[in-house]
């Protein structure tokens, strides 16, 4: 198995498609999507635009459909839910499509969705990701950061490592053999160095400073934390996971 790791949707090749392919972005729309899986979500299905959203989820039964929406990490107005997973509890998500659209998360979804495998990673449902990929064993991996409107983000490229380091450990191959590009590597370094301090890392990336600003300091507890759901949300179709 070889692992590319792309730091933003820009970065990611559009030449070719890798057998799995999975978009990360912890903060917070991969975080959210595993939530809502793990809580008896029916479905997640994304949209860069929000008014094909309200276009596709209009068909969709009212009271089996959740509509999310959140810009420059706001909810958008007229939405049940933003894009906080710690909203997405049981009551409220169990047996429901979740119609989402984020600034940067569901850009990434729809950058890949034309892989054979497209699946949906965060820190909290990293090892069920990792089983999968061990199970699949597929030959080429991508790994997609969601990033911030173009730019590279830290929390997205450390769960990119923390995948990648799993891998390397459980399958006792060396960086070489696992490292497609320069950047898993370094995502492996940056994982080696802040695994017993992710909530210190979220803190100083610049997106997790954007959301303490917008007091969601319980957001970035929730989304530190590492394999604490056991959700593989995996497409079923393009743009629904
Ligand atoms: O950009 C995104 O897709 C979001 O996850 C950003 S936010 O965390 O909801 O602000």
């Amino acid at each position: 198995m070889k692992i590319f790791v792309y730091h933003t949707p820009e970065l990611t090749p559009t030449d070719t498609v890798p057998e799995c392919a999975i978009a990360v972005d912890v903060l917070r729309a991969t975080s959210t999507m595993a939530t809502v899986l793990a809580a008896g979500g029916e479905a997640v299905q994304v949209f860069s635009d929000l008014n094909q959203l309200m276009e596709v989820s209009e068909k969709w039964p009212p009271e089996k459909r959740l509509r999310a929406g959140e810009r420059g990490g706001a909810k958008v107005a007229g939405f049940e839910l933003g894009n906080s997973p710690l909203d997405c509890t049981p009551e409220l998500v169990a047996g429901k499509r979740l119609f989402i659209s984020t600034t940067n998360g569901t850009r990434a979804l729809q950058r890949i969705q034309n892989a054979p495998i497209v699946l949906a990673a965060a820190l909290i449902n990293r090892a069920a990701v990792v089983k999968f990929l061990l199970e699949k064993q597929p030959e080429t991996v991508w790994i997609v950061g969601s990033g911030w409107e173009g730019s590279y983000s830290l929390e997205d490229t450390v769960c990119a490592g923390a995948i990648a380091h799993s891998i390397c450990q459980q399958t006792n191959c060396s960086l070489a053999e696992i490292g497609g590009n320069d950047e898993t590597i370094s995502a492996i370094a940056l994982y080696c160095q802040w695994e017993d301090n992710l909530p210190g890392l979220l803190h100083q990336a610049s997106h997790g400073q954007r959301l303490l600003r917008l007091e969601c300091f319980e957001d970035l507890k929730y989304c530190s934390q590492t394999d604490i759901l056991d959700i593989l949300p995996i497409q079923t179709e393009p743009g629904v996971l």
